[in-house]
């Protein structure tokens, strides 16, 4: 069978300042909560390894280009760095960050690469943070002037921009299960931080259609995990109904139909964890209504109810809604504990031409990470087969959905090169180019020689 795909196909990857970037203390930034958390508990997570250094992109972003230029991605997504640009998140700008963007902005350009750009991605400005972080609306007004500002400067050449980056995960991972900064577990603060989260995005995507650029666009990358029920008993579709409700819909819903789900408001409600908002908020949410939506997808969740539901007004959290259970004969990915479950792509776009009123999307996030994969390392190359299949499998279904009307413009993978991560530094790899982490040294993979024949085909056989 053909597999090839509409002209003019996305074809790259995806990362982030943090998890590349390094020089986490040079070139005149500002501390943000990563830096932070590893002054703090450097051993937790991250085995030692932090912000500070990473990918060195920051030194070596013009060999990493060529590399992309190499490879034929025509599409990147990076982010730019808030605490790097305005090191205290809401006062000066900061130049030598407006040259190193601009620099790579350029380089991407001249080398035939589209610059997508993220304005947040988990990187709260330690200063923003010290104001409460996202539980103050002020930071989210800060954020909108940020985002103004990095119009202002890039927006002549940068034409994909996107607000936040899985903006679901920082509510999670800081406010409810202890694995971001600042480790809250508390529903009531996380739902007012997804509320403020939210108004951010709206702020941005406001300022944005008022600079009333010609032919850019304005987005959100959200991680859509399709959450499947074990059975269609009536408690398990609800276990999985609100699942969904918790972690897709409260951002798919406000940014691409500008409007929070009846049944969100009304569960938080129920609770007493519903955010404090101001007069007019509704018909603000309305105006961050996006263009075009990124959609990170990993693995799915597997579903079924919980034998005692929380009573109304009890302190709840999303999982007292719902239980997870492992799928008989589910594929896992040996190398890091994740279900592979191609299908979901298809799912989610499907989902999305029938009742997102088929917004012009793509798949901004998907990879197989892969634990000690120097294992795997023969001939001087990285024999990532497991990753080509992976990547063929989730491009199957993308390409029906596509056949099937589903409104989908490329494929990114996570990631380019190996990166550092938020929960584990560089245990996972996920990238087309191993990096080395003593010497900085990347190397191809076997997948980077794979995809780029994919690349230059538009697809494959
Ligand atoms: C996504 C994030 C990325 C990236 C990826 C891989 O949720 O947007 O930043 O880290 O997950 O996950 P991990 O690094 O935890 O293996």
């Amino acid at each position: 069978e053909q597999f090839t795909f509409p002209k003019g196909f996305w074809w790259g990857a995806a990362t982030s300042a943090t998890q590349i970037e390094g020089a986490a203390k040079e070139g005149g930034k500002g501390k943000n909560i990563w830096d932070q958390w590893f002054d703090e508990e450097p051993n937790r997570f991250f085995d030692g390894v932090g912000p500070g250094t990473t990918s060195d992109f920051y030194h070596q972003y013009k060999d990493d280009i060529a590399r992309m230029k190499n490879i034929h991605f025509n599409s990147f997504r990076l982010s730019i760095s808030w605490s790097r640009l305005i090191p205290d998140g809401s006062g000066e700008v900061n130049q030598e960050a407006v040259d190193f963007y601009n620099n790579v902005i350029d380089e991407m350009i001249d080398k035939g690469v589209e610059p997508f750009v993220c304005l947040y991605h988990f990187d709260m400005p330690m200063a923003m943070q010290e104001m409460g972080g996202w539980e103050n609306r002020a930071v989210a007004e800060h954020f909108g002037r940020y985002a103004s500002i990095c119009f202002d400067l890039f927006g002549d050449r940068v034409k994909k921009w996107f607000t936040h980056n899985e903006p679901i995960v920082p509510v999670e991972g800081g406010y409810m299960y202890d694995f971001h900064y600042p480790n809250v577990v508390d529903m009531k603060r996380a739902a007012q931080v997804g509320y403020h989260t939210l108004l951010s995005h709206v702020f941005a995507v406001k300022a944005f259609r008022e600079k009333d650029r010609t032919g850019g666009e304005i987005g959100v990358i959200l991680n859509l995990t399709p959450s499947y029920p074990r059975s269609s008993h009536p408690a398990d579709l609800k276990a999985s109904r609100i699942a969904d409700l918790f972690f897709n819909r409260s951002f798919l819903d406000p940014t691409v139909l500008g409007e929070y789900p009846q049944e969100l408001i009304d569960l938080l409600g129920e609770h007493g964890v519903l955010p404090d908002t101001e007069s007019g908020d509704k018909e603000l949410i309305k105006e961050g209504k996006v263009d075009l939506l990124g959609v990170n997808y990993y693995q799915p969740r597997r579903v079924k109810a919980k034998e005692n539901l929380p009573n109304p007004g009890a302190p709840i959290l999303p999982e007292w809604f719902f239980d997870h259970y492992e799928m008989p004969g589910r594929k896992m990915n040996p190398y890091r504990g994740w279900e592979i479950y191609p299908k979901g792509v298809y799912d989610i776009m499907i989902n999305l031409r029938d009742n997102y009123g088929n917004i012009p999307s793509f798949i901004s996030e998907n990879g197989m990470g892969v634990q000690d994969e120097a294992r795997f390392m023969e001939n001087g190359m990285i024999q990532d087969d497991y990753r080509i299949e992976f990547i063929q499998d989730h491009l199957e279904w993308l390409h029906r959905a596509i056949e099937e009307g589903a409104n989908a413009k490329g494929y990114h993978l996570w990631s380019f090169i190996d990166n550092w991560s938020w929960m584990n530094a560089y245990k996972n790899r996920y990238g087309y180019f191993s990096v080395n982490i003593d010497t900085q040294e990347r190397t191809p993979k076997k997948s980077a020689y794979w995809i780029t024949a994919v690349h230059k085909n538009n697809g494959f056989e």
